[in-house]
């Protein structure tokens, strides 16, 4: 009995040696964090998390401290006797039930403040209509007439079939790739109405800061805004389990200049 449990333990304890010797590997620890983003209002989002991360970890060094304090110096080993006055203490049930709530309101004051502006679909400049489908977005530029679907690029489409022989590991943004990317102009909000066609899929591309379900036969919004000197490929996925391809349906914003965008417009315009 005594050997089956020795050998059971040991691969665990030689996952958690191994998972122990490959963090130092981790070349950036700021990635298991959120992104900041490239939005005002996802820098906005980043700077409350982390305050709420902070607050957290404050309560957790104190609680934790003082429980493990107690257990350590008022052990019955030692000959810890029950304060039995101190099992009713008004003053400190006050104390401990005021605190909490206190630190409650303060957090929930900023909070709010997000969530207002997060909903603040006021002065955005275009419209896209983004349709969830198994498995892939359908971009829709409200009063443009320009639509177009985007699907997983054919790169990873072709390497994630069994037996490709292809190494996932060679191709460029795998499984973050699209065949059209959905392109937005930078400095400029940008509302989104999402919704979808079969089942549930939510649109999220952690850089702004922002995700939302697309829910059949509802239309949701978000807005988003990417900084003026912050031009670029964003990526994302679909975050709602969605079936069987829920993995292969990738998100890729590309965001430039209002020039170049209304160029680029102008030029899906005159195909369509
Ligand atoms: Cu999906």
């Amino acid at each position: 009995m005594s050997i089956v449990k020795r050998n059971s333990k040991l691969p665990a304890t030689a996952g958690a040696l191994a998972a122990l010797t490959a963090m130092p590997a981790l070349a950036d620890w700021s990635r298991l964090n959120m992104p900041k983003g490239v939005s005002e209002l996802s820098r906005e989002i980043y700077d409350m998390h982390m305050i709420m991360v902070w607050i957290c970890l404050g309560i957790a060094v104190v609680t934790f401290g003082a429980m493990i304090l107690a257990m350590i110096r008022f052990r019955k080993s030692k000959g810890a006797v029950a304060d039995t006055k101190l099992l009713h203490n008004a003053r400190l049930e006050a104390a401990w039930t005021l605190v909490p709530t206190i630190i409650l309101i303060a957090m929930a004051i900023p909070s709010v403040d997000k969530l207002i502006k997060i909903e603040d679909m006021s002065g955005s400049r275009l419209t896209v209509k983004v349709t969830g489908y198994q498995w892939y977005w359908q971009y829709e530029y409200l009063g443009k007439g320009v639509s177009f679907y985007s699907r997983l690029a054919r790169t990873s489409d072709l390497a994630r079939q069994r037996g490709s022989g292809i190494d996932p590991n060679t191709v460029e943004n795998y499984l973050l790739e699209v065949d059209k990317p959905l392109v937005v102009p930078t400095g400029t909000k940008i509302r989104l109405l999402l919704t979808a066609n079969d089942v549930i899929h939510a649109w999220w591309v952690p850089d702004f800061g922002m995700k939302r379900d697309a829910i059949p036969g509802f239309m949701n919004e978000m807005w988003i805004s990417v900084d003026a000197d912050k031009p670029g490929t964003y990526r994302g996925k679909c975050a709602e389990l969605c079936g069987a391809d829920h993995g292969f349906m990738p998100i890729v914003v590309v965001a430039m200049p209002p020039a170049e965008f209304e160029a680029w417009l102008a030029q899906q315009m005159a195909t369509e």
